[in-house]
């Protein structure tokens, strides 16, 4: 049959697997909670770090969640998004601030 691939039926997949594994993944975004101790320098410099953000787009994010409390970081499948929550509160706790960081399903 030369190089075309085989109907997904052929490969004994169920219509509802093709449309799941069609379907783009669920999106979790990073959201970064103020609190009154931690240093703003070290919320820029995490910003930084974890979310390869440049040093304005990190002042404005850092201000923006001392300003309203919280802030979305990135957007991110689920893994990614995780890991990224893991190494915020990684840092902070290695430094002894209280930051703190959650991933959300977007639309929450
Ligand atoms: N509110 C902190 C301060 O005044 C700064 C801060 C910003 C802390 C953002 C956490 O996610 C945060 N030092």
């Amino acid at each position: 049959m030369g190089s075309r691939l085989a109907p997904a039926e052929d490969i004994g997949l169920l219509p509802e697997e093709v449309e799941e594994a069609v379907k783009p993944p669920p999106m979790y975004q990073v959201v970064l909670l103020n609190d009154d101790f931690t240093p703003m320098e070290f919320v820029v410099a995490v910003l930084e770090r974890v979310f390869r953000m440049p040093h304005a787009r990190a002042v404005q994010v850092m201000l923006d969640v001392h300003q309203k409390g919280r802030g979305v970081c990135g957007v991110y499948t689920r893994e990614v998004a995780e890991t990224k929550v893991s190494l915020v509160l990684e840092l902070a706790r290695d430094n002894d601030h209280p930051l703190l960081c959650v991933a959300e399903p977007v639309g929450e």
